[in-house]
């Protein structure tokens, strides 16, 4: 086979006002709403995604819930559930802006043609017209959602146009301004099809690039790897650029450990919200109701009572189940079915089975995919659930993320919390959305895409108010090129060295640095080898081999652009990593039992530890800086 040519890319320079980066649901959100904003103005706009558009980022597959629909509810009662299941650590200024305008994002998905389930006697009629939602939980209602991402990102093709947006295109970094060393100025990335590097100059930025997934080992092995429950794409590109950047990181010791469905990584919502199927231990036992009592060791239950129990909680009690040897935890579908069906007709039967398996269908067609290689008739045959791999992420039940500017309008927000502009983080001109807001979680995908609205608004005011400011990059354009080809000069330079390619003393594939990524994390910060825990001595370990891991990182080779690709994605996992586990140690605690264990700290401490953890990065001297900061309550119990 003829070897593939590369490594000489041509250049391509562009200014603009305003770049997205990512082209997920918040960066979508943006892109609707920012024409809106422009009217009128001769404001350059660019929006640039490592992949297509159309099937981008966490929705990819679609989705058969949208999670967060207030509708009947209040808005405040959608943040005490927040702080409870987020174990009472939240901005509640942030949470509360995502409440109070959800539904109209929901209202234009629906506009746009996705079809939302209604209840018998409603269907055919719009949400805005009084049609009432199937709802699977209070806050979830039920969607065919098999093509929910390419509806929202039509509708953010159509704003912006086709010729604004640059599809298949990694950002590798931003870069800070020459003359204002605070502010950004630019992005660098490349393609992922064509010897290209793209070099984009702007006032402002929007960071989405979604959460991390593949920091931890996988459970999932072989042939299997690229299998996860969030989307392997997302390596934690929003976290580790920003981060970078200088913009200050929140809770980042955060993450989401779900109960899946095992091995295809089905979700659980709908089977328990909208099935009420019940899960038990192998015995048959209600794991909840028997550990119940471990709620009140350690201060756990103190977070627990009032409006949700923990999703982090629930996986406790699961898991004391499993680490006892009472697994494997089923999920009792053919009761949850059988009890449904009780007074249906046949064809009734036939919908609700249809319903099951659609569940999958529209958002996680590998579960599908186990069904039928198991033989598994859900109806007749319970099914394994298991917790999988940690997740960072700031828009489903966790809230890892960057510290962001608030609302300025709710009562009693500390005046320190709002500094400009709505969804800028702590670096003039960058701004995030999606899970790249940290301490708000439950946003899910209608949550991320209005905080991309939001930040819509304030970045052409940001692009207004700076209409003077000219970016100047504070490298060289070749530098910049040099720096992101260099895994490829790596091998160029060494490839003839030995005569088996993946063996070489000078340089390390970017597959073999992540499996060493993943064992690090797996093994010493609290991955699933170790039951989710872990203590300072761990972690020091750990710091220890990153730093090496770190070092070693600029020794990836990259032998196409698939590889070029992996490397870099691998050096956003390894930072976003470090954040982690730097903020896992300095939270002397364990605030979140069922998504990890500090064996050291054991108790839940909010008399010490109800605050936020906040961080910062200096990449010159490559050193960190952790502080606390107070949590305020905003919405009453
Ligand atoms: O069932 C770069 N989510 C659910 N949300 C719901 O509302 N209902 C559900 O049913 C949900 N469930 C669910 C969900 C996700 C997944 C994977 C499954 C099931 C199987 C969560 C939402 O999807 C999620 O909250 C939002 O999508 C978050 O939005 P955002 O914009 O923060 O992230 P994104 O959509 O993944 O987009 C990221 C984009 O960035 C791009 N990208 N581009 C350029 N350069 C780089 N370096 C980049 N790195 C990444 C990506 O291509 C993408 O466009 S359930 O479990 O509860
Ligand atoms: P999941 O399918 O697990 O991603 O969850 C989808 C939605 O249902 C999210 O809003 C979850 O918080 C919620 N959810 C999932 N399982 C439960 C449960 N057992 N009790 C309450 N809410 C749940």
């Amino acid at each position: 086979m003829a070897e593939y040519k590369f490594g000489n890319p041509e250049i391509v320079e562009e200014e603009v006002d305003i770049l997205i980066i990512g082209g997920g649901m918040a960066a979508c959100g943006t892109a609707v709403e920012i024409p809106r904003w422009t009217q009128g103005l001769d404001l350059k706009i660019k929006l640039v995604d490592k992949a297509a558009l159309a099937r981008s980022g966490a929705v990819a597959q679609g989705l058969s819930a949208i999670n967060t629909y207030i509708g009947e509810n209040d808005p405040a009662d959608y943040v005490r559930m927040v702080r409870t299941d987020l174990m009472g650590i939240i901005r509640e200024d942030l949470v509360y802006d995502v409440g109070r305008h959800v539904d109209s994002s929901v209202h234009l998905f629906e506009e746009w043609g996705l079809p939302v389930w209604k209840q018998p006697g409603d269907e055919g009629k719009k949400l805005p017209e009084g049609g009432k939602p199937v709802r699977s939980g209070k806050w979830q209602i039920m969607i065919n959602g098999e093509s929910y991402k390419w509806i929202v990102a039509e509708a953010a093709q159509n704003a912006l146009g086709v010729d604004r947006i640059d599809e298949r295109v990694f950002v590798v970094k931003l870069v800070k301004d020459k003359n204002d060393p605070d502010r950004v100025a630019g992005a660098v990335g490349f393609s992922v099809r064509e010897d290209k590097v793209f070099v984009y100059k702007f006032k402002c930025c929007l960071v989405a690039c979604g959460g991390a997934v593949n920091v931890f080992r996988p459970r999932s092995v072989g042939e299997g790897t690229g299998r996860a429950w969030y989307p392997v794409w997302n390596a934690g590109s929003t976290y580790s650029m920003a981060l970078e950047a200088g913009a200050e990181g929140t809770m980042l010791e955060n993450r989401f450990v779900p109960a899946r469905f095992k091995d295809g990584y089905g979700p659980v919502g709908a089977w328990f919200l909208l099935f009420k199927a019940k899960a038990m231990n192998a015995f048959g036992e209600d794991y909840q109701v028997k550990n119940a009592h471990l709620l009140e060791k350690h201060n756990y239950g103190n977070h627990a009572k009032g409006h949700v129990m923990g999703t982090c909680l629930r996986n406790h009690l699961m898991m004391e189940e499993m680490r006892n040897g009472m697994g494997p935890i089923l999920m009792d579908t053919p009761t949850a079915m059988a009890k449904l069906a009780e007074n249906m007709t046949p064809k009734e039967i036939k919908h609700l089975e249809a319903e099951a398996w659609e569940d999958f269908l529209d958002m996680t067609i590998g579960q599908c995919g186990v069904w039928a290689g198991e033989n598994i008739e859900p109806d007749k045959e319970m099914s394994e659930l298991m917790p999988t791999e940690p997740y960072l992420l700031g828009s489903h039940a966790g809230c890892a993320g960057l510290w962001v500017s608030g609302p300025t309008d709710i009562p009693g927000t500390p005046k320190e919390w709002s500094w400009g502009y709505r969804g800028m983080t702590t670096v003039p001109g960058l701004f995030t959305a999606g899970d790249g807001v940290g301490a708000s979680g439950h946003k899910f995908s209608s949550g991320a895409f209005t905080e991309g609205r939001f930040c819509a608004k304030s970045m052409v005011k940001y692009a207004l108010d700076n209409k003077d400011f000219k970016p100047e990059l504070s490298k060289s354009v070749q530098e910049l090129v040099d720096e992101i080809y260099a895994p490829v000069k790596t091998y160029l330079e060494h490839k003839d060295y030995t005569t088996a390619i993946d063996v070489n003393p000078h340089y390390i594939t970017p597959k073999m640095l992540q499996f060493r990524l993943q064992k690090i994390m797996d093994e010493y910060v609290a991955g699933v080898a170790t039951w989710y825990q872990t203590n300072a001595k761990m972690m020091d370990v750990a710091e220890k081999k990153l730093t090496m891991l770190k070092e070693d990182s600029l020794k990836m080779r990259a032998k196409d652009l698939h590889e070029l690709l992996r490397a870099w994605e691998n050096y956003h996992r390894i930072l976003t990593a470090e954040a982690h586990m730097r903020h896992i140690r300095f939270r002397e605690e364990t605030r979140y039992p069922g998504y990890y264990y500090r064996t050291d700290f054991l108790d839940l401490d909010d008399d010490n530890w109800r605050v936020f953890v906040n961080s910062k990065y200096n990449v010159e001297t490559n050193e960190w800086t952790l502080r606390k900061v107070p949590y305020k309550q905003l919405i009453k119990s």
